[in-house]
């Protein structure tokens, strides 16, 4: 496939000011007119060039004129002479056999699009490149009983009878888009309707569509809705600019949400919580896929990206800014955690394996491959280095001028910047490096402390590595926060923001009699990996005393990484220190439990795998268990205290009683842990007797993991109960896949065949085979590679139906490299198994063959 590079872009030959479209809605086939008015940009004489994609052209002309015309490669090629013309098409489609779900394709008898990036051009022909912005009038008409709802962008305007049981809907859009912001829903839905009033006093009517049975489990999506409007005018000064704001949520989607000016169209679950069917999880991913949706208003639709190298602009600003939002809706020490979770189990191997790219990518073959945990979180992370460099003050007025300056363009990731600079005053000229330096910098510390003097010295030095295209970098910008704790009095020495900008660099602590334990990179103030030697007591004295809640939970992940992988390398495994960590957080009072939780919980097996040279599943995997086993067995009487204690009699959505929700379905693991004799029978209770599915969940988890009779009950019951819905039979699925159990391959194999599996759903094909391949243990137990091949038959049939979602299934078999050579071989022979299949797609042929680079 052709490789589009960000050097290459240049200004559109003719701008569309204006676009009317007219659908004639049918699930078989649905015909679109559309009338362009189209202006020469500059002085040239090339043609009009439409992008189009699987349509059927019925019908073109110019200025009124019918004219003869065939798609070459899917495009429309126009030679125009005036400066101004309308372009008239009529094409057919068939939403209906839209299995890829770009474009306008029907989900659960709803018609609904997905155009982002480039899936407009599968609905009309149209130059399919986000810097032409676009007025948008929309007229539909569809039967008015299948379709009884029309919604589209902007204001409704009009609607009426269209004789034969048909109706239409007329819909402006006053503002100008890009055409990946264009989006229609046709369906039988019922509304929450609610309102908002803005802070210039506006009234903004809200609605939630889906389908009626599901209107009561629309309300945390509302709040969240109308809490995220609030926070967006009070914190970024950001008002809703349109009379309406619609979400629909359909079954079938490739992504999370999308964000259409005015009609947002979500994934289902990212909408539809109860507490029956949802876990505390699902509403606190509620939460943040509404608020990012709603932020997207101005970071992405007011402002939009001049091309899709730029992506982060919009992704990584306004992931920022969803995760500042539920910072503020809940806990921000547990958030940050869960932050930086994330991106170590998804965007450092991303940035350690083939396809490494930077947050501003220089060439794709697929865009759709690019909508990565680089792009989006660790383009996040770069946001908030800025604001902590220009601080809270500084950074609003940058966001002000970048808003300001920028309102109704398409602009650069590098005009973000400018912005940000001029507005704080700043300059940035290195930290631009960010943008364009692939690679997890890794900063190394070492400390002298000269009692003499006093003094303490402490060396920092960074290095990036190479990744694929890029080597031999540059010293980047490293905000550090630092603080150094006296050892004897406990007490913590002043905070400093080090910036370490150079190859190496040295910073000096006076008054220093004794020498401190190194507290770096506290609230993970950069996305970086820090080598700081620290003995395993300075780290459970950090874990114990470091008033940076951040700074403790890493002490603690650090204390176990440290023992896990030194007992994987010795087959001997050291467990006391942990354990004596473990127990002073899990009854220090202060804490509470939601952080308790996190603290106390073993570093996944993926992560420990991340910190060796080569991954050892099977050691990991002993290890990790072996210390469990000992956590359980050591402080059992604690952790039963503590399960009693975090029991509650009836649900609620407070911040402690989610916290206890949570810290109990980790001591349950170590309950079950333990070996004691009754502990599947008290997981069959919790699953049970839960009032919620956070602990149904969360002991099914833990059941799932055993050989015990109470397992195959639960997963019984949990599918008889639940079998009806579908986001709940997705964990039923998941639950099995992410399981440690011996026989995980097979009952992968297994569940595949299942009469309620279909690789038409992309939540179904995440949550059993996207699971799997994260299941380190069980994904590369199989001697002879079978859980290889298993994710490689499951993308090679995937891809025909559903390319972006089957290319999303290749990075785990990219790891190769940090496998031993067996493994490693094993997973290669699948990449080029799945590369020599013929017709394969741009989007899973990009990711397998650089996977094998
Ligand atoms: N901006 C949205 C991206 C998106 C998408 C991309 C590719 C294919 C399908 C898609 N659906 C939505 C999501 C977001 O970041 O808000
Ligand atoms: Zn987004």
């Amino acid at each position: 496939p052709p490789v589009i590079r960000r050097e290459d872009y240049k200004a559109p030959d003719w701008l569309v000011p204006e676009i009317a479209l007219d659908f004639r809605l049918d699930a078989e086939r649905t015909e679109v007119t559309a009338r362009l008015y189209v202006e020469r940009n500059g002085d040239h004489d090339r043609p009009l060039v439409l992008d189009g994609e699987e349509l059927d052209l019925l019908f073109a002309s110019v200025d009124g004129d019918p004219v003869e015309v065939a798609p070459e490669g899917g495009r429309l090629i126009l030679p125009l002479d005036g400066a101004k013309h309308v372009v008239e098409t009529r094409v057919a489609i068939a939403p209906a056999r839209n299995s890829q779900l770009m474009g306008l394709y029907a989900s659960g008898g709803l018609l609904c699009t997905q155009c982002e990036a480039e899936g407009f051009r599968r609905i009309t022909f149209f130059p399919d490149r986000p810097d032409i912005l676009s007025r948008y009038a929309v007229r539909m008409e569809a039967d008015k009983t299948l379709y009884p709802v029309l919604l589209s962008n902007g204001d409704p305007v009009a609607n009426g009878e269209a004789g034969e049981g048909r109706h239409w809907a007329q819909w402006n859009d006053p503002f100008p888009k890009p055409c990946y912001l264009f989006a229609l829903v046709a369906g039988d839905l019922a509304c929450n309707a609610d309102s908002f009033t803005t802070m210039s006093g506006r009234e903004v009517r809200l609605g939630i569509w889906v389908r009626e049975e599901d209107l009561p489990a629309t309300r945390h999506a509302m709040a969240a809705l109308r809490n995220s409007m609030a926070w967006d005018e009070r914190v970024y000064g950001r008002e809703y600019d349109l009379d309406v704001f619609n979400i629909v949520a359909v079954s079938d989607f490739n992504f999370g949400a999308m964000e259409n000016k005015g009609l947002n169209i979500f994934n289902s679950r990212y909408i539809l919580v109860d507490p029956d069917t949802a876990t505390d999880l699902d509403y606190d991913a509620v939460e943040g896929v509404v608020a990012h949706e709603y932020f997207h208003n101005w970071s992405g639709n007011r402002v939009t990206c001049r091309d899709w190298f730029q992506l982060s602009l919009k992704e990584g600003l306004t992931v920022y800014r969803d995760q500042c939002f539920s910072a503020d809706m809940g806990s921000e020490p547990v958030k940050r955690i869960e932050d930086v979770r994330l991106l170590r189990a998804g965007q450092f191997p991303e940035d350690a394996g083939p396809l490494a790219h930077p947050v501003r990518p220089e060439s794709y073959m697929e865009i759709s491959n690019f909508y990565t945990a680089t792009v989006y979180n660790k383009g996040a992370e770069v946001i908030r280095m800025m604001a902590q460099i220009l601080g809270p003050e500084g950074f609003r007025k940058g966001t002000d001028l970048y808003f300001a300056r920028h309102d109704g363009q398409a602009v650069t990731c590098e005009d973000f910047v400018r912005a940000m600079e001029e507005g704080g005053g700043v300059d940035l000229t290195q930290f631009r490096l960010w943008y364009s330096q692939a690679g997890t910098p890794r900063v190394a510390a070492t400390m002298i402390h000269d009692p003499e003097h006093r003094r303490v010295t402490l060396t920092l030095s960074q290095s990036i590595p190479d990744t694929p295209g890029q080597a031999n970098k540059k010293p980047m910008v490293l905000p550090l926060r630092t603080a150094l704790f006296d050892r004897q009095s406990g007490q913590r020495r002043e905070e400093r923001l080090l910036m370490l900008t150079g190859a190496e660099q040295s910073f000096t602590f006076e008054g220093m009699t004794s020498a401190p334990v190194l507290s770096i990179n506290r609230g993970f103030s950069a996305p970086v990996i820090v080598d700081a030697p620290r003995t395993q007591d300075e780290l459970a004295f950090l874990s114990a005393h470091d008033d940076d809640p951040f700074a403790r939970y890493e002490a603690m992940q650090q204390l176990m990484v440290n023992a896990l992988t030194e007992g994987v390398a010795s087959g001997e495994l050291e467990t006391g220190a942990v354990i004596e960590a473990i127990r002073t957080s899990a009854t220090d009072p202060s804490l509470d439990d939601a952080f308790v939780a996190e603290a106390i919980r073993l570093p996944s097996e993926a992560y420990i795998g991340d910190q060796m040279l080569v991954v050892d599943p099977q050691g990991i995997h002993d290890a990790r268990e072996a210390m469990q086993q000992a956590i359980g067995a050591a402080l059992e009487p604690l952790w039963r205290d503590l399960h009693q204690r975090t029991a509650r009699p009836a649900f609620s959505l407070e911040a402690g009683d989610k916290g206890a929700r949570k810290l109990r379905n980790v001591v349950l693991s170590y309950i079950a842990a333990s070996g004691a004799e009754d502990a599947a029978a008290l997981a069959f209770a919790q699953f049970d007797g839960a009032h919620n599915m956070t602990e149904r969940q969360g002991a099914l988890g833990v059941l799932a993991n055993g050989m015990s009779a109470e397992r195959e009950r639960a997963l019984a019951a949990f599918y008889d109960r639940y079998h009806g819905n579908a986001l709940v039979l997705d964990k039923w699925f998941q639950t099995q896949a992410l399981a440690c159990h011996p026989d995980t391959v097979e009952i992968v194999r297994a569940l595949g065949r299942h009469s309620d599996f279909t690789l038409t759903n992309p939540n179904r094909v995440r949550s059993l085979y996207g699971a799997f391949a994260a299941n380190q243990w069980a994904f590369h137990s199989g001697g002879a590679g079978e859980g290889y091949r298993l994710l490689a038959d499951l993308i090679l049939a995937l891809d025909p139906i559903n390319p972006q979602t089957a290319a999303r299934m290749v990075p785990p078999l990219g790891r190769w490299r940090r496998f031993d050579v067996e493994r490693g071989g094993r997973m290669r022979a699948e990449l080029e198994r799945i590369v020599a299949q013929p017709k394969l797609s741009r989007d899973v042929m990009e990711q397998a063959s650089k996977s094998l680079a």
